[in-house]
């Protein structure tokens, strides 16, 4: 890498680029309303790979298991996933080629465990509820985080593989020698799914899960490897509670995905959730909380993605993104591989 002023342009556009390329799943079937609720117990979590992970989640909520272990069960399902670049063990690194995890736990009863920018564990979420149930605090990260898990009798591992690292080989070289003009984004966003890249066809994004059993108490887990290539020591929202995941059994959970800085900023989960106490439909909180991001930022908006996934706790569930392209996973007893195609305020594809 040249300069950091190159790292951080590069950064820009590879966030663009995670906004712009937004992929339908072929299989997700277009939504433009809340899926309705008081069908008993429902786990719903973001992107195509919540269909397994909801499956995995379903398995210990179905039988009348609890939420909380219903989510921490379905989101080891893509932390495990080799194939997924965006999530736990084969996450894309940093710029440094380390690769650091975020991820959070959250009851509805207010109880709530993080880790931040932690390396060398394949299961953050795993860490995130000890830290929520052994110790007086809330948000672990980097080395300490590292050391309370191998205290809690965690392994460490390298979760980097050879495919990860090539990827980020590939960027190293991206990042020298090729400035991108606008002009070309629609080409630069071809070869970086080809490499795999953030928003790239293969590669997508954090897990946010919520659940609720038959009695309206709720849970939510949301775990990623962040945004490839950011900066080390860059932490998203998916760690931080409110931002990224937010749960209250007397009205409901949300949880995102997407550029972490703009959720964060808009401490979007927690803002989800208290629309809907207000009485809006978890369709409605989703669609508010990302009208309030490209309101505040009116023409970044239009090169960012984020979405928000919310569950009410009649079981009533809403999305929404920026982007077109974000798809969700609803699973209850009636069916547990249904997959929509989230509603956005832009509808434009680059495909
Ligand atoms: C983050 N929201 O770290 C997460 C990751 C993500 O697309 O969803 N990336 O900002």
């Amino acid at each position: 890498m040249s300069n950091r002023r190159d790292f951080l342009k590069t950064t820009l556009l590879a966030t663009s680029a995670l906004a712009v390329v937004p992929r339908i799943s072929r299989s997700a079937t277009p939504f433009t309303g809340s899926v309705p609720g008081n069908v008993g117990a429902r786990v719903v979590s973001t992107w195509d790979f919540g269909v397994p992970a909801n499956q995995a989640a379903w398995s210990v909520l179905g039988p009348g298991g609890k939420p909380l272990d219903a989510v921490e069960t379905g989101v080891q399902v893509p932390e495990s996933d080799l194939h997924n670049h965006s999530v736990g063990r084969a996450g894309y690194p940093d710029r440094d080629g380390k690769v650091t995890l975020d991820a959070s736990i959250m009851d509805g009863d207010g109880r709530c465990g993080a880790v931040a920018a932690l390396e060398h564990i394949g299961h953050p979420i795993k860490v995130a509820r000890k830290v929520m149930e052994n110790t007086p605090h809330v948000l672990l990260v980097g080395d300490g985080a590292l050391e309370f898990a191998l205290q809690q009798g965690f392994t460490k591992e390298n979760l980097l593989t050879p495919e990860s690292e090539k990827a980020w080989h590939e960027w190293l070289k991206q990042s020298s020698y090729k400035p991108v003009a606008n002009s070309e984004n629609i080409d630069y966003h071809h070869a970086q799914r080809n490499l795999g890249l953030p928003g790239g066809k293969n590669n997508h994004d954090t897990i946010g899960m919520l659940a609720v059993d038959a009695n309206g108490r709720l849970a939510g887990a949301c775990t990623t490897s962040g945004m490839a290539w950011k900066m080390h020591g860059r932490v998203g929202d998916s760690p931080i509670i409110g931002a990224g995941l937010y749960v209250d059994n007397e009205v409901g959970g949300a949880t995102s995905t997407g550029v972490g800085e703009e959720v964060i900023r808009n401490a979007g989960s927690f803002l989800v959730v208290e629309l809907m106490r207000q009485g809006r439909s978890p369709q409605e909180a989703c669609e508010e909380a990302v009208r309030r991001i490209v309101k505040k930022r009116p023409d970044g908006a239009k090169d960012l993605q984020v979405g928000f996934l919310a569950l009410r706790r009649d079981g009533e569930c809403g999305a929404y993104a920026i982007q077109k392209g974000f798809t969700y996973a609803v699973c209850d007893a009636h069916k547990q591989d249904l997959l929509l195609a989230s509603p956005s305020v832009y509808q434009t594809t680059f495909t």
